[in-house]
């Protein structure tokens, strides 16, 4: 008897716990549920109709912890602008590029004469934000649009304002019917598609070159990069101009650091091609860009830089886009190299590197030359296993240590 009673006791109590995990999965966290709610006034105030709100938020629960960690996300170390540069531009990244340009020559030609904005610069944007669209291959990377940015506007402080724009915009987007609930997903920030776009960006440049009747960045590449096209012609664009020139300069070259003057002027002053060509129209404006001291390469930077820093504002996505696309259109790379400390690793070994790391079962990422936080980790495995200090840092000496250890196993 005594044995039933508690077996009867002990089922209660089981089912008890699991009704109680249900509620919790179901119901989520009441303070975003609340945040929820009380956001609904002010989605209906700008056009949104309970239906849309309603619909948007039916698997929306709880809030999207990793987008809060991303958000929160400090680098623990500064990126040199060479790392940065290496992790975008390099020969796989210029492969696929030139395979996608021939891919899509006709679609980026068509872009091309609408938009005034050359195609060699829609692969390299294409390249930079998306990856040519391989971050797609990865979902468990991509939040949902709208829980995402309704993470932000309730627990994040700083983004609140931006947050709550931008989740107006994306249900205005899912109102509309230009994408499904399911395949609105994006970055942490509420970046979508193929190029990247945030819903209030998307809402402004939209365009649909396939003519479906609906701006598709997600699934069409047509509408992606006719997109990216429309907002940099939105922005002034220059047809036919180049974003900027790598020069040398005179002794103290580095003291004009973001100073604007005529090409002629610069001239003057004894700044020139490296090639020896001359400016093709001395009297635009240029911005004299400094990345890496006196040392590392210098440039004139012209009006299509800042064009592309619409896009995001950054002098290192600028330089990215702009070297990118000059590959892509056939051109060569820098003549001066970067200042790169000794021991450091060219991109080539990055990617060696991180071979190894993964021959030795301690890295599980993508080998593409980016040492972001998982290469890092598995580095400081490695040298906690030799008793190394586990600084994480990428260098010759680990690269010759990894080696040895390959050649091992082999
Ligand atoms: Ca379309």
């Amino acid at each position: 008897m005594k044995t039933t009673f508690l077996i009867i006791t002990l089922c209660i109590v089981g089912l008890y716990l699991i009704l109680l995990l249900v509620a919790n999965s179901a119901w989520g966290d009441s303070g975003f549920q609340r945040w929820i709610q009380n956001f609904r006034p002010q989605a209906m105030a700008a056009g949104i109709s309970q239906m849309t709100y309603d619909h948007a938020f039916t698997t929306i629960h709880v809030p999207d912890s990793k987008v809060l960690e991303k958000a929160n996300y400090q680098p623990e170390f500064t990126t040199e602008i060479w790392d940065y540069l290496d992790a975008r531009i390099n020969p796989k990244r210029i492969q696929v590029g030139l395979e996608k340009g021939a891919l899509y020559a006709q679609t980026l030609k068509r872009i091309e004469n609408r938009f005034g904005v050359e195609s060699s610069v829609l692969l390299a944007i294409w390249a930079m934000e998306s990856n040519y669209g391989a971050i797609f291959d990865r979902p468990e990377r991509l939040h949902s649009v709208i829980g995402a940015l309704a993470t932000l506007a309730y627990g994040d402080k700083k983004r609140k304002k931006f947050a709550e724009t931008q989740l107006i915009a994306a249900l205005k987007i899912l109102q509309r019917g230009d994408v499904s609930l399911s395949r609105m997903s994006g970055s942490w920030a509420g970046a979508m598609g193929h190029t990247q776009f945030i819903p209030t960006s998307y809402l402004a440049y939209g365009v649909d070159l396939d003519k479906d009747g609906r701006s598709d960045i997600w699934d069409s590449i047509p509408d992606a990069l006719a997109t990216a096209a429309n907002l940099l012609r939105e922005n002034g664009w220059q047809t036919g101009k180049t974003w900027g020139y790598e020069v040398k300069g005179p002794r103290g070259k580095e003291n004009y650091k973001n100073q604007t003057k005529t090409l002629a002027q610069w001239q003057k002053l004894g700044f020139s091609r490296p090639s020896g060509k001359g400016f093709p129209r001395p009297g635009d404006k240029a911005v004299l860009k400094v990345f890496a001291g006196k040392d590392g390469p210098l440039f004139l930077m012209l009006r299509n830089f800042f064009v592309l820093k619409r896009y995001n504002n950054s002098d290192y996505y600028a330089l990215s886009v702009g070297l990118m696309a000059d590959r892509l259109a056939g051109f060569q790379g820098l003549v001066q190299p970067w200042p790169r400390p000794a021991g450091s690793l060219t991109i080539e070994e990055k990617f060696e590197l991180q071979t190894h790391l993964k021959q030795l079962k301690l890295y599980d990422g993508e080998v593409d030359g980016n040492l972001g936080k998982g290469s890092r980790e598995a580095i400081r495995t490695f040298q906690r296993q030799h008793g190394k200090e586990t600084n994480g840092l990428p260098t010759l000496d680990l690269l010759n240590a990894l080696r040895r250890d390959v050649r091992e196993i082999e």
